[in-house]
């Protein structure tokens, strides 16, 4: 399946947390990411005062099961020393992989939600997103990740 990976860091060695990152998930998942977006430096949205984030979208081609991925992409962050429960949602972190899209499957649960719920009201997202694949169609809004972009880019210009 082809999966697109929202990766964002704001703690320590921000770059170095992304290719470390990286690394271990192509060892764990034995697939490489068959494409990297650039790295964009971005305000914080939401959350306690913070710094600034460095955020990616990556892709891969999997056959993890999206529940498998979850748990591989945690455990990533686990090995990158990401404390969940500590701070509290939209806290900094080290490493922060979502799952954005799953080929075109729908996923609603509790603990899952794919294409990720907040994917369309984010530059941080949309952005890299649209470098690798701007006429992916979001299968709950039939609307290209270009699209998507554009609109939010009329309401919240980005420099
Ligand atoms: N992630 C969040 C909350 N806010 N802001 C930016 N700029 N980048 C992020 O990756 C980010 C965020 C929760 O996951
Ligand atoms: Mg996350
Ligand atoms: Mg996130």
């Amino acid at each position: 399946m082809r999966v697109f990976i929202g990766v964002g860091s704001n703690l320590g060695d921000r770059l170095g947390n992304i290719e470390q990152a990286r690394s271990v998930l192509e060892k764990e998942t034995g697939v490489r990411a068959l494409c990297v977006s650039p790295i964009y430096e971005t305000e914080p949205v939401g959350g306690p005062p913070q710094g600034k984030y460095l955020n990616a979208v990556w892709e891969f081609e999997t056959e993890l099961e999206p529940e498998k991925l979850m748990d591989v992409l945690s455990s990533v962050e686990g090995r990158l020393g990401r404390q969940r429960d500590r701070q509290g949602k939209n806290a900094p972190r080290v490493i922060d992989l979502d799952i954005l899209a799953y080929g075109n499957e729908i996923v609603e649960r509790s603990d899952l939600m794919i294409p990720h719920p907040r994917l369309h009201e984010r530059w941080f997202v949309l952005k890299p997103f649209s470098d690798l694949a701007p006429d992916w169609i979001h299968p709950k809004f039939g609307r290209t990740i270009r699209d998507l972009l554009e609109e939010i880019n009329e309401n919240y210009p980005q420099p």
